[in-house]
C-alpha cells in the first residue's frame, strides 16, 4: 500500500472511532497519525524495512505495527473488524457536507437511520428536526447537504484521478501492441474535478483485444462494467472510473481531438469543417459532408493528419492546446493568431502561501524551504496563519516576531544558494474586512496573503464589501482563495468576485491561484477578465507539508486554463523583481 492509501485507511480508523463513540484522544491519535504518514517525505518503504516508523512524532508502537501490516499485506485485521461492527451507511452518510461522526452517532442511535436514505426520509418526516441538538434549520442543512452530496459522489478531484491515470498510462505505453497512447477528456484539459478517465491508445487491429484483456487485468483495476474488441470501461481504485479505446494509428490524431474535447469545443470546429471546407468531422477523420458519417471510419480521412496539430491547421488554425478547448473563445484566438503562450511549470521560480510548524503546517520553514530549493525554485515564501485562527495554532504579535528572526536567521543560511525565504503572514479577513493584526505588525512582513476563513454568510453585498475592504488596506499583497470553495465538498460563499477583481485591479492587488487541489481557487472561467484588467496572479500551493508542494503543477494547470502567461504571474519573476514588486505596498 501507498502512503496515501495508508493515511485513508487511518483516517477511517479515526472516524470509525469516533462513530462508535470511542475516547476522543484515541480518535485523534489516528487522524493525525494519517495526516503525518501522509505528509512523509521519506519512503514509507524504507522506514518500514528499516523499522524506525517510530521515531516519526506521534507513531507508537501499536500505530506503527499497523502500518507494517497495512504495507505489507494491503490489509489490516483491525480495520476490517472495526468496519464490519457497524452498517457501512454510517460512513456514506459522513459524505455529506457539515454531517460529522456526532450527529451520525445520534441519528443512528436514536432513529435507527444506518443510510442517507432513510436519513433523508427522516428529516422529511420532520424526525430529526425533534432530536436534541438538531432543530428544523440543521434538518434543512442536512437535506441540501444530501443533495449536493449525490451530485458530488460522481466526480473526482483531478489530483487523484491523476495519481491513478498515471501508472496506467505508463504501463499502456510500455506494452508491446501499444503504437501511440494519451488521456484523453477532461483530464487531458486539466478540469478541476474529473468524471472519468479517458485513455486513448493506438495499435495494429489485430493486437487491439489483447490489448483491452491487459488493460482490464491491470493492478489498479478494482472492476471491469464493460469490454469489448476495441473498448472497455473499468472502475479503478478509489471508485473512478476509466475508459480505454483502441484505434487504428491513422485515427489516433482525429480521436485523441475528438475524445479531448470539450464537447462544446468539438461542435465548433465540426461547424468550422463544415463552413470552411464543406467536411464532415468526427472522431474518425474528415468527409465530405453529403457522405454518411462512417465514410471517414471505413475510407479514411479526406485529409490525413498524424497529429492533432495538423487537424488545426487543415482547419486553418493555430494549435490550441488541450487546457483551452473549452469554447471559450479560443477558436477565434486560434484564427486570429493570438492565442496565449500559455505559461509551463518550468517558469515558475517560487512561490508564497505555505505553512510550517508555527501554525499548522507539518515541517519547519527551513525543511520546507529546502524542499524548495530542491524542486528548483528560487525562493520560497511563509505565510503561516495570524492569530484568530487558534486552531490552527495562528500566530500573536510576539511570535510574529519571533518568527521574523527565524526568517532572517535562516536566510543568512540560504543566502549561500542564492535562495530566499520571503515572510509574510496569511492574515485573516475578519468582520467588515478589519484584518487579524494591526497596521504595525504588518509592516513586519515581506507581503500579506489575505484570506477569509470564517464568518461564511449567505449576504453578498456583505462578504464582497468585506474582502473589497481588505483588499483596500495598502498592506495587503494578495487575495487567498478567493471564494473558499472547497471543491466536491463545500460550495464558495456568496461573493460578487466581478466587484473583487475590479477592486484587485483597482488597488493593484494580486489574486491566488490556490493550488491545492480542492481549492483552485481563483476559478479558471474568471481569469481572463482579471488579465484584461491587469490583475496579477500568484500561483500558491499552500502546502502544509512537503509533499503539498507538488500542487504547484496542478495550479499551473489551472492557469492554463485561465489563458495565463508567464508574465501574468508573479511567481515567475526572479527574485529581485519579485522583491520589487511586494515592496510596492
Ligand atoms: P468528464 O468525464 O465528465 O469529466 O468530462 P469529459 O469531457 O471527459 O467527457 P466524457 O468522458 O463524457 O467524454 C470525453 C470526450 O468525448 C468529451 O470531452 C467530448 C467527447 N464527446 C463525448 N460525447 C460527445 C458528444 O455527444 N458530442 C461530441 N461532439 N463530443 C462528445
Ligand atoms: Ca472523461
Ligand atoms: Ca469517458
Ligand atoms: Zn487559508
Amino acid at each position: 500500500m501507498t502512503k496515501a492509501e495508508i493515511a485513508g485507511v487511518l483516517e477511517e480508523i479515526g472516524t470509525l472511532l469516533d462513530l462508535k463513540g470511542e475516547n476522543p484522544f484515541r480518535v485523534r491519535a489516528y487522524l493525525n497519525a494519517a495526516r503525518t504518514v501522509d505528509g512523509l517525505q521519506e519512503d514509507i518503504g524504507k522506514l518500514v524495512a528499516e523499522n524506525r516508523l517510530t521515531e516519526i512524532k506521534g507513531i507508537g508502537k501499536d500505530l506503527a505495527a499497523k502500518i507494517v501490516e497495512l504495507h505489507t499485506t494491503g490489509k489490516l485485521k483491525f480495520h476490517e473488524e472495526l468496519r464490519a461492527s457497524l452498517p457501512p451507511g454510517l460512513l456514506e452518510m459522513l459524505r455529506i457536507p457539515g454531517f460529522g461522526p456526532k450527529r451520525a452517532k445520534a441519528v443512528y442511535e436514536k432513529l435507527k437511520v444506518d443510510s442517507i436514505e432513510k436519513l433523508e426520509a427522516a428529516c422529511k418526516a420532520g424526525k430529526v428536526a425533534a432530536l436534541d441538538g438538531f432543530g428544523e434549520k440543521s434538518q434543512q442543512k442536512i437535506l441540501e447537504g444530501i443533495t449536493l452530496a449525490r451530485q458530488f459522489s460522481s466526480r473526482h478531484h483531478y489530483h487523484k484521478a491523476r495519481a491513478v491515470a498515471d501508472p496506467i498510462l505508463e504501463a499502456l505505453r510500455d506494452h508491446p501492441g501499444v503504437i501511440r497512447c494519451s488521456l484523453a477528456g477532461s483530464i487531458r484539459r486539466c478540469r478541476e474535478t474529473i468524471g472519468d478517465i479517458d485513455f486513448l491508445v493506438s495499435a495494429k487491429a489485430k493486437d487491439a483485444p489483447g490489448i483491452i484483456e491487459d488493460f482490464v487485468t491491470m493492478p489498479g483495476i478494482i472492476n471491469v462494467s464493460a469490454k469489448g474488441e476495441t473498448k472497455a470501461s473499468v472502475v479503478l481504485k478509489g471508485g473512478v472510473q476509466a475508459d480505454l479505446r483502441v484505434v487504428a494509428d491513422d485515427q489516433f490524431a482525429f480521436a485523441l481531438n475528438y475524445f479531448t474535447g470539450s464537447k462544446e469545443h468539438n461542435i465548433a470546429m465540426r461547424a468550422r469543417a463544415l463552413r470552411l471546407k464543406n467536411l464532415s468531422l468526427n472522431e474518425y477523420g474528415f468527409s465530405p459532408a453529403k457522405e454518411k458519417e462512417k465514410s471517414a471510419k471505413e475510407l479514411g480521412s479526406t485529409i490525413k493528419c498524424k497529429t492533432e496539430e495538423e487537424i488545426y491547421r487543415a482547419l486553418e488554425l493555430d494549435y490550441v492546446p488541450p487546457e483551452l478547448r473549452e469554447d471559450m473563445g479560443e477558436i477565434a484566438a486560434a484564427e486570429a493568431g493570438t492565442l496565449p503562450k500559455l505559461v509551463e511549470l518550468e517558469n515558475l521560480r517560487g512561490t508564497f502561501h505555505n505553512h510550517s510548524t508555527w501554525s499548522d503546517g507539518l515541517e519547519s520553514i527551513e525543511a520546507m524551504a529546502h524542499a524548495a530549493l530542491d524542486l528548483g525554485l528560487e525562493y520560497f515564501g511563509i505565510a503561516d496563519h495570524s492569530k484568530s485562527e487558534f486552531q490552527a495554532h495562528g500566530l500573536d504579535e510576539k511570535r510574529v516576531r519571533q518568527q521574523a528572526d527565524e526568517v532572517k536567521r535562516l536566510n543568512e543560511k540560504f543566502a549561500g544558494e542564492g535562495f530566499r525565504i520571503f515572510f509574510g503572514t496569511e492574515c485573516d479577513i475578519l468582520a467588515e474586512g478589519r484584518l487579524d493584526f494591526d497596521d504595525k505588525t504588518l509592516e513586519l512582513f515581506d507581503y500579506v496573503v489575505a484570506s477569509v476563513h470564517q464568518g461564511f454568510t449567505k449576504d453578498t453585498d456583505k462578504m464582497t464589501q468585506r474582502i473589497c475592504k481588505a483588499l483596500e488596506h495598502p498592506a495587503v499583497t494578495m487575495l487567498g482563495h478567493p471564494t473558499g470553495r472547497l471543491l466536491l465538498e463545500r460550495e464558495p460563499y456568496a461573493v460578487d468576485m466581478n466587484a473583487v477583481i475590479e477592486t484587485a485591479a483597482k488597488h493593484k492587488k494580486i489574486i491566488e491561484i490556490n493550488a491545492h487541489p480542492y481549492r483552485l481557487d481563483m476559478d479558471w472561467r474568471l481569469w481572463k477578465r482579471a488579465k484584461e484588467l491587469g490583475v496579477k496572479c500568484a500561483i500558491n500551493p499552500d502546502a502544509h507539508n512537503i509533499p503539498d508542494l507538488q500542487y504547484l503543477a496542478v495550479g499551473i494547470g489551472i492557469a492554463r486554463k485561465g489563458w495565463l502567461e508567464r508574465k501574468d504571474i508573479i511567481n515567475c519573476l526572479p527574485v529581485k523583481e519579485v522583491a520589487k514588486v511586494l515592496n510596492r505596498k
